[in-house]
Protein backbone atom coordinates (compact mmCIF):
# COMPACT_ATOMS: atom_id res chain seq x y z
CA UNK A 1 0.00 0.00 0.00
CA UNK A 2 1.54 3.79 -0.61
CA UNK A 3 1.27 7.11 0.92
CA UNK A 4 0.41 4.69 4.20
CA UNK A 5 2.68 6.85 6.66
CA UNK A 6 0.89 10.20 4.89
CA UNK A 7 -2.29 8.81 4.99
CA UNK A 8 -2.45 7.52 8.51
CA UNK A 9 -0.59 10.84 9.62
CA UNK A 10 -3.65 12.95 8.16
CA UNK A 11 -6.23 11.09 9.56
CA UNK A 12 -4.54 10.49 13.30
CA UNK A 13 -4.44 14.58 12.85
CA UNK A 14 -7.82 15.36 12.82
CA UNK A 15 -8.72 12.81 14.85
CA UNK A 16 -9.93 13.22 18.74
CA UNK A 17 -11.56 11.35 21.34
CA UNK A 18 -13.47 11.90 24.25
CA UNK A 19 -13.14 10.05 27.29
CA UNK A 20 -15.73 9.57 30.12
CA UNK A 21 -15.29 10.44 33.97
CA UNK A 22 -16.94 7.08 34.88
CA UNK A 23 -14.21 5.18 32.58
CA UNK A 24 -11.94 6.33 35.82
CA UNK A 25 -13.50 5.36 38.58
CA UNK A 26 -15.32 2.05 40.32
CA UNK A 27 -18.16 0.88 38.87
CA UNK A 28 -19.28 -2.23 38.10
CA UNK A 29 -22.05 -4.63 37.50
CA UNK A 30 -25.58 -4.72 38.61
CA UNK A 31 -23.85 -7.66 40.68
CA UNK A 32 -21.56 -5.55 42.76
CA UNK A 33 -18.12 -3.52 42.02
CA UNK A 34 -14.40 -4.89 42.39
CA UNK A 35 -12.68 -1.97 44.33
CA UNK A 36 -9.47 -0.70 42.48
CA UNK A 37 -6.88 1.09 44.51
CA UNK A 38 -5.92 3.46 41.51
CA UNK A 39 -10.02 4.25 40.94
CA UNK A 40 -10.35 7.88 41.01
CA UNK A 41 -12.60 8.90 44.21
CA UNK A 42 -13.04 12.54 43.12
CA UNK A 43 -13.62 14.96 40.02
CA UNK A 44 -9.93 16.20 40.81
CA UNK A 45 -8.79 11.96 40.00
CA UNK A 46 -10.53 11.88 36.91
CA UNK A 47 -9.19 14.98 35.55
CA UNK A 48 -5.72 13.99 36.67
CA UNK A 49 -6.35 10.34 35.13
CA UNK A 50 -7.74 12.08 32.05
CA UNK A 51 -4.50 14.47 32.15
CA UNK A 52 -2.49 11.51 31.52
CA UNK A 53 -4.17 10.05 28.93
CA UNK A 54 -3.44 13.52 26.57
CA UNK A 55 0.01 13.36 27.87
CA UNK A 56 0.31 9.44 26.75
CA UNK A 57 -2.00 9.71 23.92
CA UNK A 58 -2.55 13.37 22.40
CA UNK A 59 -6.19 12.26 21.07
CA UNK A 60 -8.01 13.22 24.43
CA UNK A 61 -8.39 16.98 24.99
CA UNK A 62 -11.58 16.60 26.66
CA UNK A 63 -13.66 14.71 29.44
CA UNK A 64 -17.40 14.04 29.31
CA UNK A 65 -18.90 15.00 32.48
CA UNK A 66 -22.30 13.09 33.94
CA UNK A 67 -23.59 15.87 35.88
CA UNK A 68 -24.86 14.07 39.35
CA UNK A 69 -21.39 12.17 39.63
CA UNK A 70 -18.93 15.25 38.27
CA UNK A 71 -21.13 18.30 39.46
CA UNK A 72 -23.74 17.35 42.27
CA UNK A 73 -23.97 20.51 43.10
CA UNK A 74 -24.94 21.59 39.95
CA UNK A 75 -23.54 25.10 38.75
CA UNK A 76 -21.86 25.89 42.08
CA UNK A 77 -19.71 23.28 40.84
CA UNK A 78 -18.51 25.04 37.79
CA UNK A 79 -15.76 26.95 39.48
CA UNK A 80 -14.33 23.63 40.47
CA UNK A 81 -14.43 22.36 37.12
CA UNK A 82 -13.03 25.29 35.39
CA UNK A 83 -10.03 25.03 38.25
CA UNK A 84 -9.26 21.31 37.04
CA UNK A 85 -9.33 22.25 33.67
CA UNK A 86 -6.42 24.13 34.06
CA UNK A 87 -4.53 22.18 36.10
CA UNK A 88 -4.73 19.35 34.16
CA UNK A 89 -4.95 20.94 30.59
CA UNK A 90 -8.19 18.92 29.98
CA UNK A 91 -11.37 20.28 28.81
CA UNK A 92 -14.90 19.35 29.95
CA UNK A 93 -16.94 18.07 26.87
CA UNK A 94 -19.94 16.53 27.12
CA UNK A 95 -22.35 16.99 29.69
CA UNK A 96 -24.37 14.46 30.43
CA UNK A 97 -27.50 15.14 32.55
CA UNK A 98 -28.40 11.94 34.78
CA UNK A 99 -32.74 11.06 34.16
CA UNK A 100 -31.92 7.11 35.79
CA UNK A 101 -30.84 7.08 39.42
CA UNK A 102 -33.33 9.72 41.47
CA UNK A 103 -35.39 7.72 43.02
CA UNK A 104 -38.48 10.02 41.35
CA UNK A 105 -37.72 7.89 38.10
CA UNK A 106 -38.69 4.95 39.23
CA UNK A 107 -41.73 5.26 36.77
CA UNK A 108 -39.42 7.52 34.24
CA UNK A 109 -37.86 10.92 34.51
CA UNK A 110 -39.39 12.89 31.18
CA UNK A 111 -41.67 10.62 30.47
CA UNK A 112 -43.10 9.96 33.79
CA UNK A 113 -46.86 9.91 33.92
CA UNK A 114 -46.66 12.26 36.83
CA UNK A 115 -46.54 16.81 35.15
CA UNK A 116 -44.50 17.02 38.62
CA UNK A 117 -41.34 14.13 38.22
CA UNK A 118 -41.52 15.44 34.97
CA UNK A 119 -40.61 19.18 35.64
CA UNK A 120 -38.18 17.75 37.86
CA UNK A 121 -36.46 15.80 35.06
CA UNK A 122 -37.04 19.15 32.67
CA UNK A 123 -35.10 21.06 35.45
CA UNK A 124 -32.59 18.89 35.46
CA UNK A 125 -32.02 19.03 31.84
CA UNK A 126 -32.43 23.02 32.18
CA UNK A 127 -29.73 23.03 34.61
CA UNK A 128 -27.35 20.56 32.36
CA UNK A 129 -27.68 23.32 29.97
CA UNK A 130 -26.37 25.87 32.23
CA UNK A 131 -23.86 23.99 33.20
CA UNK A 132 -23.24 23.76 29.29
CA UNK A 133 -23.17 26.97 28.49
CA UNK A 134 -20.59 28.14 31.42
CA UNK A 135 -18.61 25.37 30.69
CA UNK A 136 -18.18 26.33 26.68
CA UNK A 137 -19.67 23.08 25.95
CA UNK A 138 -20.85 22.11 22.85
CA UNK A 139 -22.91 19.08 23.48
CA UNK A 140 -25.53 17.83 25.97
CA UNK A 141 -25.92 14.12 25.33
CA UNK A 142 -29.35 13.32 27.03
CA UNK A 143 -29.87 9.27 27.37
CA UNK A 144 -33.36 8.69 28.95
CA UNK A 145 -33.53 5.36 30.54
CA UNK A 146 -37.32 5.20 30.74
CA UNK A 147 -39.55 2.76 29.94
CA UNK A 148 -41.90 0.24 31.51
CA UNK A 149 -41.31 -3.68 32.19
CA UNK A 150 -44.80 -5.15 31.63
CA UNK A 151 -47.16 -4.85 28.73
CA UNK A 152 -50.58 -2.73 29.28
CA UNK A 153 -48.99 -0.79 32.20
CA UNK A 154 -48.06 2.51 30.54
CA UNK A 155 -49.21 4.52 27.19
CA UNK A 156 -46.19 4.97 24.79
CA UNK A 157 -48.20 7.30 23.02
CA UNK A 158 -49.18 9.72 25.63
CA UNK A 159 -45.07 9.48 26.81
CA UNK A 160 -44.07 10.06 23.46
CA UNK A 161 -45.53 13.65 23.61
CA UNK A 162 -44.30 14.42 27.15
CA UNK A 163 -40.86 13.47 25.98
CA UNK A 164 -41.55 15.62 23.30
CA UNK A 165 -42.20 18.58 25.26
CA UNK A 166 -39.28 17.89 27.22
CA UNK A 167 -37.00 17.75 24.70
CA UNK A 168 -37.93 20.58 22.93
CA UNK A 169 -37.87 23.08 26.46
CA UNK A 170 -34.32 21.71 26.40
CA UNK A 171 -33.48 22.59 22.70
CA UNK A 172 -34.95 26.00 23.34
CA UNK A 173 -32.43 26.38 26.04
CA UNK A 174 -29.40 26.23 24.15
CA UNK A 175 -26.78 28.66 22.85
CA UNK A 176 -26.62 28.87 19.05
CA UNK A 177 -23.22 27.09 19.32
CA UNK A 178 -24.65 24.32 21.18
CA UNK A 179 -26.33 20.61 20.58
CA UNK A 180 -28.48 18.34 22.01
CA UNK A 181 -27.73 14.83 21.12
CA UNK A 182 -30.28 12.06 21.74
CA UNK A 183 -29.46 8.37 22.97
CA UNK A 184 -31.35 5.67 22.03
CA UNK A 185 -31.06 1.85 23.76
CA UNK A 186 -33.40 -0.91 23.33
CA UNK A 187 -33.84 -2.45 26.52
CA UNK A 188 -32.49 -1.83 30.11
CA UNK A 189 -33.37 -0.87 32.81
CA UNK A 190 -37.05 -1.26 31.55
CA UNK A 191 -37.17 -4.21 29.68
CA UNK A 192 -40.65 -4.06 28.19
CA UNK A 193 -40.76 -1.30 26.67
CA UNK A 194 -38.16 1.67 26.38
CA UNK A 195 -39.41 5.07 25.28
CA UNK A 196 -36.08 5.69 23.08
CA UNK A 197 -35.47 2.75 21.90
CA UNK A 198 -33.84 2.44 18.24
CA UNK A 199 -32.48 5.39 15.75
CA UNK A 200 -35.77 5.89 14.04
CA UNK A 201 -37.24 6.83 17.55
CA UNK A 202 -34.21 9.22 18.14
CA UNK A 203 -34.31 10.98 14.62
CA UNK A 204 -37.94 11.82 14.98
CA UNK A 205 -37.44 12.69 18.50
CA UNK A 206 -34.52 14.85 17.74
CA UNK A 207 -36.63 16.45 14.34
CA UNK A 208 -39.49 17.48 17.04
CA UNK A 209 -36.95 19.25 19.21
CA UNK A 210 -35.20 21.40 16.88
CA UNK A 211 -31.65 21.53 14.14
CA UNK A 212 -29.42 21.42 16.62
CA UNK A 213 -31.10 18.44 18.28
CA UNK A 214 -28.74 15.29 16.55
CA UNK A 215 -28.76 11.17 17.04
CA UNK A 216 -26.14 9.81 19.61
CA UNK A 217 -25.14 6.21 18.52
CA UNK A 218 -23.89 4.16 21.15
CA UNK A 219 -22.50 0.67 19.95
CA UNK A 220 -23.91 -1.49 22.89
CA UNK A 221 -27.40 -0.08 22.25
CA UNK A 222 -28.34 -2.72 19.42
CA UNK A 223 -29.59 -5.88 19.43
CA UNK A 224 -27.01 -8.81 18.26
CA UNK A 225 -26.00 -8.62 14.96
CA UNK A 226 -27.28 -5.00 13.70
CA UNK A 227 -25.84 -3.31 11.00
CA UNK A 228 -24.88 -0.21 13.09
CA UNK A 229 -22.68 1.79 9.96
CA UNK A 230 -25.91 1.51 7.68
CA UNK A 231 -27.41 3.24 10.59
CA UNK A 232 -24.51 5.31 10.63
CA UNK A 233 -25.10 6.02 6.90
CA UNK A 234 -28.37 6.66 7.13
CA UNK A 235 -28.11 9.50 9.91
CA UNK A 236 -25.49 10.48 7.97
CA UNK A 237 -27.27 11.05 4.92
CA UNK A 238 -30.39 12.55 7.03
CA UNK A 239 -27.80 15.21 8.47
CA UNK A 240 -28.85 13.63 11.84
CA UNK A 241 -25.32 11.87 13.33
CA UNK A 242 -23.79 13.65 16.27
CA UNK A 243 -21.76 11.50 18.13
CA UNK A 244 -21.04 7.82 18.31
CA UNK A 245 -20.37 6.30 21.68
CA UNK A 246 -17.73 3.54 21.26
CA UNK A 247 -17.19 0.16 23.55
CA UNK A 248 -17.55 -3.32 22.49
CA UNK A 249 -19.94 -6.23 23.48
CA UNK A 250 -20.40 -9.86 22.86
CA UNK A 251 -24.41 -10.14 24.06
CA UNK A 252 -25.67 -6.90 25.31
CA UNK A 253 -24.37 -3.59 26.62
CA UNK A 254 -21.36 -4.98 28.14
CA UNK A 255 -19.01 -2.05 27.86
CA UNK A 256 -16.28 -4.13 27.16
CA UNK A 257 -12.86 -2.27 25.58
CA UNK A 258 -13.84 -0.88 21.60
CA UNK A 259 -12.40 -3.26 19.57
CA UNK A 260 -12.59 -6.26 22.28
CA UNK A 261 -14.47 -8.46 20.20
CA UNK A 262 -15.36 -7.39 17.01
CA UNK A 263 -12.85 -4.64 15.75
CA UNK A 264 -14.03 -4.97 12.24
CA UNK A 265 -17.34 -3.08 13.01
CA UNK A 266 -15.46 -0.56 14.51
CA UNK A 267 -13.60 -0.22 11.53
CA UNK A 268 -16.64 -0.33 9.25
CA UNK A 269 -18.65 2.47 11.29
CA UNK A 270 -14.83 4.79 11.00
CA UNK A 271 -14.90 3.57 7.11
CA UNK A 272 -18.92 5.24 6.68
CA UNK A 273 -18.47 8.16 8.67
CA UNK A 274 -15.37 9.01 6.68
CA UNK A 275 -16.59 8.38 3.50
CA UNK A 276 -18.89 11.28 4.37
CA UNK A 277 -16.26 13.51 3.65
CA UNK A 278 -16.82 16.95 5.24
CA UNK A 279 -20.21 16.30 5.68
CA UNK A 280 -19.11 13.99 8.73
CA UNK A 281 -17.03 17.01 10.38
CA UNK A 282 -18.67 17.18 13.73
CA UNK A 283 -19.55 13.57 14.48
CA UNK A 284 -18.09 13.59 18.21
CA UNK A 285 -16.68 10.20 19.12
CA UNK A 286 -16.32 9.36 22.67
CA UNK A 287 -15.65 6.20 24.47
CA UNK A 288 -18.31 5.07 26.56
CA UNK A 289 -17.22 1.76 28.53
CA UNK A 290 -16.77 0.57 31.88
CA UNK A 291 -13.60 -1.01 32.84
CA UNK A 292 -14.98 -3.85 35.54
CA UNK A 293 -11.78 -6.27 35.80
CA UNK A 294 -9.18 -4.00 34.03
CA UNK A 295 -7.61 -1.23 35.43
CA UNK A 296 -9.19 1.91 34.95
CA UNK A 297 -6.49 3.98 33.21
CA UNK A 298 -4.86 1.26 31.15
CA UNK A 299 -8.13 0.29 29.98
CA UNK A 300 -8.78 3.89 28.57
CA UNK A 301 -5.45 3.98 27.25
CA UNK A 302 -5.90 0.83 25.31
CA UNK A 303 -9.06 2.03 24.26
CA UNK A 304 -7.97 5.00 22.90
CA UNK A 305 -4.92 3.53 21.34
CA UNK A 306 -6.99 1.03 19.31
CA UNK A 307 -9.68 3.78 18.58
CA UNK A 308 -6.63 5.25 16.70
CA UNK A 309 -5.61 2.37 14.83
CA UNK A 310 -8.75 1.39 13.28
CA UNK A 311 -9.44 4.99 12.12
CA UNK A 312 -5.78 5.20 10.43
CA UNK A 313 -6.84 1.66 8.72
CA UNK A 314 -10.30 3.41 7.73
CA UNK A 315 -8.13 6.04 6.20
CA UNK A 316 -5.99 3.74 4.20
CA UNK A 317 -9.20 3.28 1.17
CA UNK A 318 -8.99 4.77 -1.72
CA UNK A 319 -12.42 6.24 -2.24
CA UNK A 320 -12.31 6.51 -5.40
CA UNK A 321 -10.92 3.32 -6.18
CA UNK A 322 -13.49 1.40 -3.94
CA UNK A 323 -16.54 3.17 -5.92
CA UNK A 324 -14.82 1.59 -9.06
CA UNK A 325 -15.45 -1.45 -7.72
CA UNK A 326 -19.05 -1.38 -6.73
CA UNK A 327 -19.84 0.46 -9.75
CA UNK A 328 -18.42 -2.27 -11.71
CA UNK A 329 -19.98 -5.32 -9.06
CA UNK A 330 -16.76 -6.83 -8.83
CA UNK A 331 -17.98 -7.82 -5.47
CA UNK A 332 -14.76 -10.15 -4.62
CA UNK A 333 -11.99 -7.21 -5.68
CA UNK A 334 -14.10 -4.59 -3.88
CA UNK A 335 -14.21 -7.04 -0.44
CA UNK A 336 -10.83 -8.04 -0.41
CA UNK A 337 -9.83 -4.15 -1.13
CA UNK A 338 -12.58 -2.83 1.74
CA UNK A 339 -10.55 -5.85 3.92
CA UNK A 340 -6.78 -5.52 3.39
CA UNK A 341 -7.14 -1.92 4.61
CA UNK A 342 -8.27 -3.88 7.79
CA UNK A 343 -6.26 -6.23 7.57
CA UNK A 344 -2.92 -4.13 7.01
CA UNK A 345 -1.11 -3.31 10.09
CA UNK A 346 -0.79 0.38 10.76
CA UNK A 347 1.02 0.12 14.10
CA UNK A 348 4.84 1.13 13.03
CA UNK A 349 2.42 4.30 10.87
CA UNK A 350 1.09 4.94 13.81
CA UNK A 351 4.42 5.03 15.67
CA UNK A 352 5.92 7.45 13.57
CA UNK A 353 3.07 9.84 13.83
CA UNK A 354 3.22 9.14 17.46
CA UNK A 355 6.89 10.26 17.53
CA UNK A 356 6.62 13.47 15.36
CA UNK A 357 4.10 15.02 17.35
CA UNK A 358 6.37 13.93 20.74
CA UNK A 359 4.22 11.54 22.18
CA UNK A 360 5.55 8.27 23.39
CA UNK A 361 6.08 5.77 20.59
CA UNK A 362 3.56 2.88 22.99
CA UNK A 363 1.25 4.79 24.97
CA UNK A 364 0.88 1.94 27.27
CA UNK A 365 4.47 0.77 27.53
CA UNK A 366 4.91 4.54 28.63
CA UNK A 367 2.09 4.34 31.05
CA UNK A 368 4.16 1.38 32.91
CA UNK A 369 6.88 2.87 33.06
CA UNK A 370 5.87 5.93 34.40
CA UNK A 371 4.85 4.14 37.77
CA UNK A 372 1.75 6.32 37.13
CA UNK A 373 -0.65 3.75 38.41
CA UNK A 374 1.59 2.94 40.90
CA UNK A 375 1.31 5.59 42.52
CA UNK A 376 -2.41 6.61 42.13
CA UNK A 377 -2.58 3.09 43.85
CA UNK A 378 -0.98 3.91 46.75
CA UNK A 379 -2.08 7.38 46.95
CA UNK A 380 -5.74 6.41 46.34
CA UNK A 381 -5.56 2.89 48.39
CA UNK A 382 -6.91 4.13 51.41
CA UNK A 383 -10.02 6.52 49.95
CA UNK A 384 -10.74 3.12 48.06
CA UNK A 385 -10.32 0.95 50.56
CA UNK A 386 -13.01 2.72 53.15
CA UNK A 387 -15.54 3.37 50.11
CA UNK A 388 -18.30 0.80 50.99
CA UNK A 389 -18.96 -2.14 48.71
CA UNK A 390 -22.38 -0.98 47.45
CA UNK A 391 -24.60 -3.10 44.66
CA UNK A 392 -24.80 -1.13 41.81
C1 LIG B 1 -26.32 4.10 29.13
O1 LIG B 1 -26.13 2.71 29.01
C2 LIG B 1 -25.09 4.90 28.69
O2 LIG B 1 -24.62 4.42 27.46
C3 LIG B 1 -25.40 6.39 28.61
O3 LIG B 1 -24.58 7.00 27.65
C4 LIG B 1 -25.02 6.84 29.98
O4 LIG B 1 -24.83 8.23 30.08
C5 LIG B 1 -23.73 6.05 30.17
O5 LIG B 1 -24.05 4.78 29.63
C6 LIG B 1 -23.22 5.97 31.59
O6 LIG B 1 -24.02 5.19 32.41
MN1 LIG C 1 -23.67 5.67 25.98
Amino acid sequence: MSGVVERVGEALDSFRIEIPSWGFANTGTRFGKFLQDGAATSVEEKFADAGEVLRLTGATPTIALHVLWDLPNGLDDVGEIRRLEKKYGVHAGSINPNLFQPQEYKFGSIANPSAEIRQLAVHHLLDSVAIARALNCRDLSIWVSDGSNYPGTQSVRRRINWMEGALAATHAALAESQRMLIEYKPFEPAFYHTDIADWGMALLLARASGSRAKVLVDTGHHYAGTNIEQIVAWLLHADALGGLHLNDRKYADDDLTLGSIDPYQIFRIFYEIQSAGEEAGSVAYMIDQSHNIKSKIEAVVQSVVTAQELFARAALIDRERLSELQDSCRVVEAEEYFRSAFWFDVRPAVQDWRERQGLPADPLGALAESGYVARISSERREKNRKASFTYA
